[in-house]
């Protein structure tokens, strides 16, 4: 995905260039890095140490003589440090207290194509406790390619500044996946974090279930290639004090209460993640889940006295949320919160059985909605509860369903599309039609690609248009070669891949 490469291109100089690293120590083995290292290939990489299950953390961490354990390798590091791990299962509570630089960070990773698994099982760790942490102060680490596993509180928690966490695999959590803390310029790429929030596994509960990924009272953090699936929470959770973050190319399915949740988050930017529900039935009144959900829930019960609703200026854009209950949805939850200076554009949003999109009161402002392809499958396209402060500029509406108006529920009053396009000047320039999607019953991204027939070809407006789209191929593309060269409406660019 074009638009995730030029993300790292831009914002994840220091992190890349340690996975670069990563890639030469994987290609060499440990003894002959430090001469390659000495030679000049990579100036600031520091000892490397080995850990495997048959060592001794009274070794001197080589590869002939490893350490035993995790734990060992992090009490040791100096920055610049890589520590390879052997596969094996370690039962240990490993905590990073040791970072490094922007020159010199400090990694761990799996040793060459092996798996360690670090595994919680008979370990006690508390409800607010993690398998793994990473602590404040330990900043610039790298943790690479393990598996973590079996925690009774949360899998992994990063309160370290500008630590990556990629290529692991995390499951069987009670409480969260991964969680961000208090950190700025946390990277999380390429995880697969999957049956974590067990805690509400009975699937019962009425509130007070954690995210399977999420950050939380901190800045600058991206969740990017993540794959978030089958928790018993939320998917990605954005929560109170989560500022400037991003959410991209990460595939979010069959989470419980919600797929993507902006919760008192601010300025947070969602975009080219494919969030969608696999089932056709459905067990409970969550399930299946919405794609992306936006509130400010009152936490200031919980004695955060300067607690105040403050989700604003989020850009959800070229995103696919496919078999959702709801595509996109607000919900006031406390007096004054609301959608303000939002944009939601370029989205896909197919099959929605509840509404595609639903805003529920708030006190919303500035806050518009354009070029979206929203398609329902329960005759329910739109339900806005308090008109004002929201736009709607050239969307594309369609129903499944057969349905040959659709249901638009406008301040209380149900309008069939016409009447709905007709009498708002809030509205503008949308259009009822087959969208003429590839295949809509679809799970995968492909489906919600366009035909050559579509009518959301070329008929976009430019203004504030993503220079690609979903796939991360240019927009705006001549891709029908009619000699109209404009933005589609959706997530796709019609005959931009060339
Ligand atoms: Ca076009
Ligand atoms: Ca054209």
């Amino acid at each position: 995905m074009r638009e995730a490469r030029g993300f790292f291109r831009v914002f994840a100089p220091g992190g890349m260039g340690a996975v670069v690293s990563a890639g030469l120590l994987l290609a060499i083995t440990a003894p002959a890095l430090a001469s390659e290292v000495s030679g000049g290939l990579v100036a600031t990489v520091g000892a490397v140490y080995v850990v495997s299950g048959d060592g001794s953390d009274a070794n001197p961490g080589s590869l002939e003589a490893p350490f035993a354990t995790i734990t060992k390798a992090a009490e040791v590091v100096e920055p610049g440090d890589t520590v390879m791990v052997r596969g094996g299962i370690y039962r240990e509570r490993v905590t990073f207290a040791r970072g490094g630089s922007e020159a010199a960070p400090v990694t761990f990773m799996a040793y060459q194509q092996e798996v360690p698994v670090i595994d919680g099982e008979g370990l006690a760790v508390g409800h607010d406790e993690a398998l793994v942490t990473v602590k404040e102060g330990a900043d610039y680490l790298v943790v690479s390619g393990f598996t973590v596993r079996n925690s009774s509180g949360a899998a992994i928690k990063i309160y370290g500044d500008l630590a990556v966490v990629m290529g692991c695999k995390v499951t069987k959590a009670e409480y969260q996946g991964i969680q961000v803390r208090g950190a700025t310029g946390v990277r999380c790429i390429g995880n697969e974090i999957w049956e974590v929030c067990r805690m509400n596994a009975a699937r019962e509960r009425e509130g007070g279930w954690p995210a399977a990924l999420a950050a939380w009272e901190s800045k600058e953090v991206s969740f990017t290639g993540n794959v978030v699936h089958d928790n018993d929470g939320e998917g990605i959770s954005l929560w109170t004090g989560a500022d400037d973050c991003v959410v991209l190319g990460n595939q979010v399915y069959d989470n419980w209460s919600v797929n993507v949740y902006l919760d008192n988050a601010r300025r947070a930017l969602v975009t080219a993640n494919l969030i969608y529900s696999t089932a056709d039935t459905f067990e409970s009144h969550r399930d299946p889940a919405i794609g992306v959900a936006v509130a400010d829930e009152d936490y200031s019960e919980w004695g955060d006295s300067s607690w105040k609703a403050d989700g604003r200026e989020h850009v959800v854009r070229n995103n696919i949320i496919l078999n959702c209950s709801r595509g996109i949805s607000f919900w006031e939850d406390v007096a004054g919160s609301g959608l303000k200076e939002c944009s939601f554009a370029y989205n896909t949003i197919v099959g929605t059985w509840e509404y595609g999109i639903r805003v529920s009161e708030g006190r919303n402002s500035g806050t518009r909605f354009a070029n979206n392809i929203v398609v329902s499958r329960s005759g329910e396209t739109l339900s806005v509860t308090k008109p004002g402060g929201l736009s709607f500029d050239r969307n594309l509406f369609w129903d499944m369903s057969g349905e040959s108006d659709g249901k638009f529920s406008w301040g209380g009053e149900d309008l069939g599309f016409r009447l709905w396009e007709s009498q708002s000047h809030e509205v503008r320039g949308s259009l009822w039609a087959d969208p003429q999607l590839s295949d809509p019953a679809s799970r995968e991204a492909e489906g919600a690609k366009l035909t050559r027939d579509s009518p959301a070809i070329d008929a976009g407006s430019s203004a504030g248009a993503p220079p690609f789209d979903y796939w991360g191929y240019p927009r705006p593309a001549d891709g029908n070669e009619d000699r109209i060269r404009a933005p589609d409406i959706g997530a796709h660019e019609y005959g931009a891949e060339g």
